[in-house]
């Protein structure tokens, strides 16, 4: 353990592991009932094109979200796009910014227009109110992100969409499993979508769904993804290949069978991350309701410098030096990045960037101990209450000078 500053591998200490931990690493499968799937699909020589595995597995996430359909994808960022085409969304969809890219480059990538509104600092997802002062003639739709698994405000959006017309969707890359007063999320607004990723809680190595109650969307979206074969009406767009294949619904298969152990692992994680690191000035590890069901996939904290007189991005600088590797999820915001940032009209979302320039991912799930988890606390804590201290010296080593800027990880 770490006692001093001069212990840290900043400052020339041993790193405190010899390999990297991270935030995504997949989690813990039963290897042998993939090889089993895997060679099932071999032996009857069907390996894509909405074969029984692929099949199986939307049935069963479409159980976890509660709804009559699920179209299975090879990722979600893929997802996103075919269900804003298959809605035939137009000109402006208003979304928030403190997401991962993927939002809004998948409405970018169809030449529609993101609107970036601002969060609500307590839940980081969007703030209803926000965005109804942004509602344009051109808006067409309404993008919502269960941002680390923590809903939106899905009632006060649905009634919203309800209000204006709009049509609602959810990007629930990090919130399968997660619930809403009670309801699962992947049934709200007209549509939902999961990302099945590697780093995800659910992993599929890549993989994406979208889940509706809306069989007409559902229809079209399972055609447009076939190339728009079998479209009722058709599409100026023909279609994609946007397929699950039976190798990517195996691995998912496998991992939904995990997904329960998984989940509670996580949440021991969770909770030994709030114990070790409750008591210390200006830090905290952000609030999951427990009163519903929760992936726990992500563990988020946050650092407030003026209290701490630590830098978030010196922390995740350090913390990356003791082959820590955190993340910053998300920072910058998407309105801070190209192609967004240099757009005519300057974005300016203050609860968004305040959080966004706080937040730091630790390590979690199934492959990380309970002893990985003392040592990166113990990390944390020294850092935290001794950060004046710390980045002082950081900036006499590095000869930074005071308003020297920390380098990005
Ligand atoms: N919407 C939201 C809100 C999302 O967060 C995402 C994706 C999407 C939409 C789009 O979903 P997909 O189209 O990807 O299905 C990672 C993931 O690639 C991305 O899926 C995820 N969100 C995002 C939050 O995290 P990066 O750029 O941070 O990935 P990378 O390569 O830096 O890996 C992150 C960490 O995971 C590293 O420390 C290495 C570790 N890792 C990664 C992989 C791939 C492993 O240990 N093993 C692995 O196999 O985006």
């Amino acid at each position: 353990m770490k006692r001093d500053l001069g212990d840290l591998a900043l400052f020339g200490g041993h790193a405190s592991f010899l390999q990297q931990i991270h935030v995504g690493r997949p989690n813990r499968i039963e290897r042998s009932r993939l090889f089993d799937r895997l060679s099932w699909a071999l032996d009857n020589q069907w390996l894509t094109n909405n074969g029984p595995l692929a099949r199986e597995f939307e049935e069963r996430v479409a159980d976890l979200a509660g709804v009559r359909n699920c179209v299975a994808t090879c990722n979600a960022t893929v997802a996103l796009q075919l269900l804003v085409h298959a809605a035939e969304l137009t000109g402006e969809v208003i979304m928030p910014s403190l997401t991962f890219a993927a939002t809004a480059h998948a409405v970018r990538w169809l030449g529609l227009e993101p609107v970036f509104c601002d969060i609500d600092p307590r839940t980081g997802c969007l703030d209803p109110a926000a965005v109804a002062a942004a509602v344009t003639p051109r808006t067409s739709g309404i993008f919502g992100v269960h941002l680390w698994g923590r809903p939106c405000a899905v009632d006060a959006l649905e009634k919203l969409a309800a209000d204006t017309g709009l049509r609602l969707f959810f990007d629930a890359a990090h919130a399968i499993g997660c619930t809403s007063q009670g309801r699962p999320v992947g049934s709200f607004g007209d549509a939902e979508v999961f990302s099945f990723h590697a780093t995800k809680v659910v992993n599929a190595f890549e993989g994406g769904a979208i889940v509706t109650d809306d069989d007409d969307l559902a229809h079209r979206i399972r055609s447009l993804a076939n190339f728009g074969f079998n479209l009722r009406t058709p599409s100026a767009a023909g279609g994609t290949n946007a397929k699950m294949s039976e190798a990517s619904a195996a691995m998912g298969l496998t991992s939904l069978d995990a997904f329960p152990e998984v989940a509670r692992h996580n949440r021991d994680n969770y909770e030994q991350y709030r114990r070790e690191l409750a008591r210390v000035p200006g830090l905290s590890v952000i609030d999951i309701d427990p009163d519903e069901r929760h992936n726990y996939q992500y563990v988020i904290i946050e650092i407030d410098e003026e209290i701490t007189g630590l830098p978030r991005d010196l922390l995740v600088e350090l913390l990356r030096a003791e082959n820590v590797v955190a993340q910053r999820y998300f920072s910058p915001a998407c309105h801070q990045i190209e192609p967004y940032r240099s757009r005519q009209e300057a974005v300016h979302l203050p609860h968004t960037e305040r959080l966004s320039a706080r937040v730091v991912a630790l390590p979690t799930g199934s492959t990380i101990s309970r002893e990985d988890i003392r040592r990166v606390c113990n990390i944390v804590r020294l850092a935290a209450t001794r950060g004046s201290e710390l980045t002082a010296r950081w900036h006499q080593q590095s000869g930074a000078g005071e308003q020297g800027v920390v380098p990005a990880g």
